[in-house]
């Protein structure tokens, strides 16, 4: 019976027959495109990248990618910098720098991290090239050609003093659902409304904190309201989609689309291509993804010196695009899904001659040490700061924030899971076969890939699972799937463990050393698949194995197979793949992340406007003196009060202070302090509390007495 079997596998090699599974069933159900356009959102080049980024976009796309290359795919990767709009000005200003020095310092940071990542964009451009603002002038114009837009003339908030009309981030006020006093013109962070500037009560301009004035204006606006039926049909044609950006769109579209300005009154932008628009640029959401477009051929023209062809990967006239099969799809961040899923695709569909997206897979949130990722907090890992930490480990960046990617729900990053994932997944269950395989051919088989001879069942059993990873992980890949596609290339390193334990070659060796030669050949054959499979995740590891293995490519079909690398092949040593992360490493960087945050909210404290003006007698109203502080105690059950009975010159008061974090009981006992007299009592934990203590706060929150500059009488006034 067993050998039955092993004749039946020697003679149809397992490889075989997987592979022609796997051609069938492409070619039979899953039409493979002509070619891929793949783009990743283009951040604001106003400040560096986090893990949040990462996370929600750039990873997953260049997983993708990879995976497709591998497969051996027609892909242009395509990304860059968005250098306009709002978030660019103000952070100009808050850096005291000029818009164009904020995006030069950001484009080339952003860039050099990616590329150090190894995030493979095909190119990594900038909306601020010249191709750009042709091309999305060209859009705009063709639009308004064809009767696209619809101008209207509208108020708008405009700061005399600034003599500027305000763009939504421009504006604050009070938010008129939730009542934050610091609501943006576009939007409430504190409950997530979406507003527009005229909704903000009290609104200020963020310019210069002056009452902004109504103005008119013209602007042009794309007509979303008469495209619903159209955007409806095209969503409704992709019931494929991730639910988290289905539901997005579907609320859109269920309250009803709006026109929208498609230009802006502000300087720093795309000139609006009209006569009499001088102070008018291209709104940003118009432009940016437009900048996919001219990315593509930024590309085409660096490599070719001519951006000729570039349509057949954007266009849907079979004539340019050769036969109309470019499949388009867009990585972004969930808080820019309607702006892909339906304001792009409206202007691409009154264009006329574009492909639409196919997928736009976004991702949700990944949060941080228990709190949102805030580049205003400073609460952050950046991507260019993880890199001079831990250098040479670019890897086990990638593989935790894909394991842990917000794919379906927002996720969480903390160091010590980092930690965890590199110990025992990387390090412990991949790292270790890969090892134990390469270490145990130099000390058996001479540091080549020994003969295989006879297979036991253990042995079929193991490379018929092996023939079938490739086409699982492929599946996980197509769909998008990536956290799936990394736990089957993790069940495949723990097959090689398991398969080394069960077959002990350091056992065998003392009596059977061609049954050695067998189980190492598997296990190397098992590493090289490994390799191929796992590149798209780990390309710094999967580059170092390829030349251990002496492997010219990484290709997927060749994945799966028992004869991926050839008896004789020499198998060098190198040093380890993943290293250990000890405890103190994972220490200094949470440090680091609390420190980070203090240090910003010290810098960003503001001095407090003054107060509206008041007039002598209501100044004349307070009865302020100095008085002696005769008792301090705490109070049971409370963190933050003080009880404090102090001597007005007149009586004992007993005043209950929240200032209990700042100062003990018997260090304040006998001071003179300034003291609120004629306050108005008030009950605080079941006792009433007789006038105020005054403080002087300082920048870091910490608390001070204001006192007189020599002793005085108890009771002295204030005046
Ligand atoms: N710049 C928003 C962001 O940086 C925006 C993306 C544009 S993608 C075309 O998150
Ligand atoms: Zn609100």
């Amino acid at each position: 019976m067993t050998f039955l079997l092993i004749s039946h596998v020697v003679k149809y090699p397992l490889w075989k027959t997987s592979y022609l599974r796997n051609f069938h069933r492409h070619s039979m159900s899953n039409k493979v495109p002509k070619r891929y356009t793949v783009t990743a959102a283009l951040i604001y080049a106003n400040g560096p990248i986090h893990i949040g980024h990462l996370a929600g976009c750039y990873i997953p796309a260049d997983i993708y990618v990879r995976y497709l290359r591998a497969r051996e795919r027609e892909v242009a990767f395509i990304s860059g910098t968005d250098e306009h709009g709002v978030p660019i000005t103000i952070r100009a200003k808050n850096e005291g720098m000029t818009p164009q020095q904020v995006v030069d310092k950001y484009y080339s940071q952003i860039d050099a991290s990616f590329k150090e990542l190894g995030i493979s964009f095909d190119i990594y451009s900038r909306t601020s090239k010249p191709i750009h603002h042709e091309t999305a002038q060209g859009i705009f114009t063709k639009l308004y050609d064809k009767n696209g837009f619809v101008e209207e003339t509208t108020e708008q908030y405009y700061d005399e003093q600034a003599q500027q009309f305000l763009a939504d981030r421009y504006i604050v006020g009070t938010c008129p659902v939730c009542s934050n006093p610091n609501a943006y013109g576009d939007q409430c962070e504190k409950c997530g409304s979406t507003l527009s500037p005229l909704e903000l009560i009290d609104p200020r301009s963020t310019l210069s904190g002056s009452k902004p004035v109504l103005k008119s204006t013209k602007n042009w606006f794309l007509p979303l309201d008469k495209m619903q039926t159209e955007l409806e049909q095209y969503i409704g044609s992709h019931p494929e989609w991730k639910t988290n950006v289905l539901g997005q769109c579907q609320s859109w579209l269920k309250d009803g689309l709006k026109p929208r300005a498609m230009t802006r009154d502000l300087d720093w932008g795309i000139k609006v291509p009209l006569p009499d628009t001088d102070n008018k640029v291209l709104y940003v959401w118009f432009e940016a993804p437009i900048g996919y477009i001219s990315a593509t051929r930024d590309w085409l023209i660096q490599q070719n010196g001519t951006d000729q062809g570039w349509e057949k990967w954007w266009k849907k006239d079979p004539e340019l695009s050769e036969d109309g099969e470019t499949k388009l799809v867009h990585f972004i961040g969930k808080d820019n899904i309607v702006f892909h899923c339906i304001i792009f695709p409206a202007m691409l569909m009154a264009e006329g001659s574009y492909i639409l997206a196919d997928n736009v897979p976004a991702n949700e949130f990944m949060n941080l040490e228990g709190d949102k990722i805030s580049t205003s907090r400073n609460w952050a890992v950046w991507l260019h700061e993880y890199l001079q930490d831990f250098p040479g480990q670019q890897d086990v960046l990638r593989y935790v924030l894909a394991a842990n990617a917000p794919e379906t729900k927002d996720s969480e990053f903390t160091w010590k899971d980092f930690q965890t994932r590199n110990n025992s997944e990387l390090v412990g269950i991949y790292g270790n076969f890969i090892n134990r395989a390469v270490v145990l051919t130099q000390k058996f088989c001479e540091g080549r890939v020994p003969v295989r001879g006879p297979l036991e069942p253990i042995d079929q059993q193991v490379l018929s699972e092996l023939g079938s990873f490739p086409d699982k992980i492929a599946d996980s890949m197509e769909h998008y799937r990536f956290r799936e596609a990394l736990t089957h290339i993790m069940d495949l390193a723990r097959m090689g463990n398991k398969y080394l334990a069960d077959t002990q070659p350091w056992h065998a060796i003392k009596t059977d050393p061609d049954r050695v030669n067998t189980i190492l050949n598997i296990a190397l054959q098992i590493s090289a698949t490994l390799a191929i499979v796992s590149e798209p995740v780990l390309p710094h590891t999967a580059a170092k194995l390829a030349t251990q293995f002496g492997m010219t490519s990484l290709l997927w079909k060749d994945a799966g197979s028992p004869d991926l690398l050839g008896a004789g092949q020499n198998i060098t040593t190198a040093s380890l793949l993943f290293e250990k992360i000890e405890d103190q490493a994972i220490a200094a960087q949470i440090q680091k992340l609390h420190d980070a945050k203090r240090q910003n909210e010290l810098e960003g404290k503001v001095v407090a406007p003054i107060k509206a003006e008041i007039q002598f007698e209501d100044f004349a109203k307070q009865d302020i003196r100095v008085v002696k502080i005769l008792e301090a105690s705490a109070v049971p059950k409370s963190k933050k009060l003080l009880k404090i009975v102090v001597d007005t010159g007149l009586e004992t008061r007993t005043v209950l202070s929240g200032i209990a974090e700042h100062f003990k009981p018997e260090d304040i006992i006998g001071q003179q302090v300034l003291y609120l007299a004629n306050l108005a009592p008030r009950k605080m934990m079941g006792m009433e509390s007789q006038g105020m203590i005054l403080m002087a706060e300082d920048r870091d929150g910490s608390l001070r007495f204001i006192q007189p500059s020599a002793p005085v009488w108890q009771g002295a006034t204030v005046n």
